[in-house]
């Protein structure tokens, strides 16, 4: 493949990273962008056809009949390429889950410091689903008990992982009969390391069979664990209005970004930036307060529940640090760039880790510790108050965009029916009539091998025209919030008549964010709950539903694609697959390939595609949900049939200024 040079606005669409593109063209930095251009994709290798685990190789097959070394053939090769990556992905959201479990622990033993059960009703409803006590007993009492549960699950051996009983009844069923109940979170994990050594498990379906277990042992077991006990102690997410993008940064404050995924540390600098001492401390350096933002998921997580505004996405980590503004960028675990300290040494930026799990050579570390963590986020403060003196030239985009985030599988179900009525039937009855044609979940990453935010938007907006609610999570949430998709009336003239009808009578945006990527599980409760609603089928498998990852590149977004298949979805991937084979150089090299679709969909009624071009995703999209909706006798979808109720409310509406029609709309309290 030759080397290409992008402009900046073949990079990115967003007007702000094209921006601080130019910038750093300017100043002379790569950034990831221009990395991907200079760093052209062994071919080999991103089709899968490298083997590398063990001494004898790297065995790299390329020709028709080749094996590696041990005899190893090609779909052994990819199959294990694929379970690997898996694995790491159900590692590093369960790992999350897992400090989630013993910091709810440490919280019940008043061990920590700063911490308190913010979500007593969540805390009750989820033990209560564990057959855990809780009449007569202190949230503390049950919290213990409950995180004991959840910790169990990691280290369990044998038997099944609790929250798997949260799945519909007959997907319980169907993994009992292909034998893909996770035992226990760690053990799957281990066991696609085992299986894939040297000389183990060589039969590809099987191989497969147990990246299933795997991934399952991720969205029902540890993601799941990590999104129930993030709003038990931090609160369950309700709509709030927050902003986004790079022009959240403040020329007359300390900006600090948290940047990462676990909401532990990120949740205590939120508390701490608010403290009147911080405050002050921030004024005696000549800046106005402390200005908070985030990259990534810790910004969903803390845009959801404080409204704490985002940054950015996984492709803006480099950006924020070249507009100059950045006192400190505080990471902790997954999505951080090497890059970023080496960056950050051509402005006045610190780059601080803080997980015992990850260090950056060059980055100052300041450990996080919940039994002192208010104390250590005032500490990281202070110090970016420090550096603010030696803030030099500063170049921070004027774009933002306002949103509403905080779309909890909990409060999709309130706003359904309010108090009273609380359920999943008016959505149902929606899609059943045909006003929502279907739903669509758009999330994931960015990737710089394509274009900047452009396959989530493009492939978001022409399904809503198509009457699909979109709901989205991780950085794909944060690419439709700088564009104005998360703002319901923002948005409603380009969405499909019969769901803007939807849309303006709940009084909610066409595009619902639902959090970072463990919460993904978000989803699979909400998919859960529309089959136990009726009418839509008794399976997830019968949803008209699909799950799309347009700008994937993480291991977690596959272990995430994995358990939506199991779980019944069809699964969309955009770019490119890490096991395409190269079927018109060696036949039969996309075998893997074919598997996870046509022979998963018979087995899981789910299946998983790699398609680069959008407009192929929205067009399999739409197919596939009016398949489901004929399977399931629903009405066929007509375009011209709904959107005309309420319309004489609306145009009253849009007379009103801004302020006054979104207080009109979601009765939300501004920040
Ligand atoms: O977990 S979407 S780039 S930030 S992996 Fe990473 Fe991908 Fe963003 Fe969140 Ni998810």
């Amino acid at each position: 493949m030759p080397k290409t040079k992008r402009s900046p606005e073949e990079f990115s669409i967003d007007p702000a990273a094209q921006q601080m593109l130019i910038r750093a063209d300017e100043l002379g930095i790569g950034t990831a962008f221009t990395r991907a251009d200079d760093m052209v994709p062994c071919n080999i290798g991103s089709a899968g056809m490298c083997c590398k685990i063990c001494g004898m190789g790297p065995c790299r097959l390329t020709k028709d009949g080749q094996t590696g070394v041990c005899g190893a053939t090609l779909d052994t090769i990819q199959a294990r390429n694929f379970i690997r990556a898996v694995a790491a992905g159900a590692a590093a959201h369960s790992d999350h889950g897992r400090d989630m479990a013993f910091i709810l622990k440490a919280v019940a033993n008043d061990e920590t410091e700063g911490y308190v059960i913010r979500d007593v009703a969540k805390l009750r409803m989820i033990a209560a689903k564990y057959s855990i006590p809780i009449e007569g007993r202190s949230p503390k009492e049950i919290a213990n008990d409950l995180a004991d549960v959840y910790i169990a699950q990691f280290g369990q051996q044998k038997g099944r992982i609790l929250p798997v009983a949260r799945a519909p009844k007959k997907r319980q069923a169907l993994w009992n009969e292909r034998n893909v109940v996770p035992r226990g979170v760690d053990r799957e994990v281990v066991e696609a390391l085992h299986r894939t050594h040297i000389g183990d498990d060589q039969e590809p379906t099987h191989i497969l069979q147990h990246a299933v277990r795997t991934a399952l042992a991720d969205g029902w077991g540890g993601s799941m664990i990590a999104t129930d006990i993030s709003d038990i102690l931090f609160g369950t997410p309700a709509p709030l209005l927050g902003q986004a993008n790079l022009g959240v940064l403040k020329e007359d404050m300390v900006n600090v970004i948290v940047h990462g995924h676990e909401p532990t540390l990120s949740q205590m600098i939120v508390a701490a930036s608010q403290d009147p001492e911080i405050i002050e401390y921030a004024r005696a350096a000549g800046a106005n307060g402390v200005n908070l933002a985030g990259i990534c998921c810790t910004a969903n997580e803390i845009l959801m529940r404080q409204g704490i505004p985002a940054a950015g996405n996984f492709l803006q980590q480099e950006l924020a640090i070249l507009t100059g503004a950045v006192e400190a960028m505080v990471v902790d675990v997954q999505c951080i760039m090497q890059a970023l300290v080496s960056l950050a040494q051509n402005f006045h930026t610190e780059i601080i880790t803080t997980s015992p799990k990850v260090r950056i050579t060059g980055a100052t570390h300041i450990e996080f510790n919940e039994h002192k963590a208010l104390t250590i986020a005032k500490q990281i403060l202070r110090q970016a108050i420090d550096n603010y003196k030696n803030r030099g030239e500063t170049q921070i985009p004027d774009v933002r965009e306002d949103l509403v985030p905080g779309f909890s599988h909990e409060y999709i179900n309130y706003m359904l029916g309010g108090s009273y009525r609380s359920s999943f039937r008016p959505l149902n009855d929606a899609i059943m009539a045909g006003r929502i044609r279907g739903v669509a979940a758009v999330v994931g990453c960015n990737n710089p091998r394509s274009q900047h935010d452009y396959l989530h938007t493009h492939v978001t907006r022409e399904l809503l025209k198509q009457d699909v609610l979109v709901v989205e999570t991780g950085c794909g949430a944060i690419a439709s919030a700088k564009l104005g998709l998360l703002l319901g009336e923002a948005g409603l003239d380009q969405v499909g008549a019969g769901l803007r009808e939807v849309c303006e009578t709940v009084g909610i945006p066409p595009v619902l964010h639902m959090g970072s990527c463990v919460d993904n599980t978000r989803i699979l409760t909400v998919l859960t709950q529309m089959v136990e609603e009726g009418g839509l089928g008794d399976d997830i498998d019968q949803i008209p539903a699909v799950g799309l990852a347009p700008e994937w590149m993480s291991e977690k977004a596959l272990s995430i694609g994995v358990y939506c298949v199991a779980s019944g979805a069809y699964v969309i991937f955009g770019g490119s697959s890490p096991i395409s084979g190269m079927p018109d150089k060696v036949s039969d090299s996309d075998k893997v390939l074919r598997y996870i679709s046509e022979g998963w969909e018979e087995l899981y009624g789910g299946k998983m595609e790699f398609v680069a071009d959008p407009d192929e995703m929205i067009r399999r999209t739409l197919a596939h949900i009016d398949q489901k909706r004929a399977a399931l006798g629903l009405p066929e979808y007509d375009p011209a049939r709904f959107g005309r109720s309420g319309d004489a409310r609306i145009e009253e509406l849009e007379l009103l200024p801004l302020a006054e029609r979104q207080a009109a709309l979601y009765g939300m309290a501004n920040r």
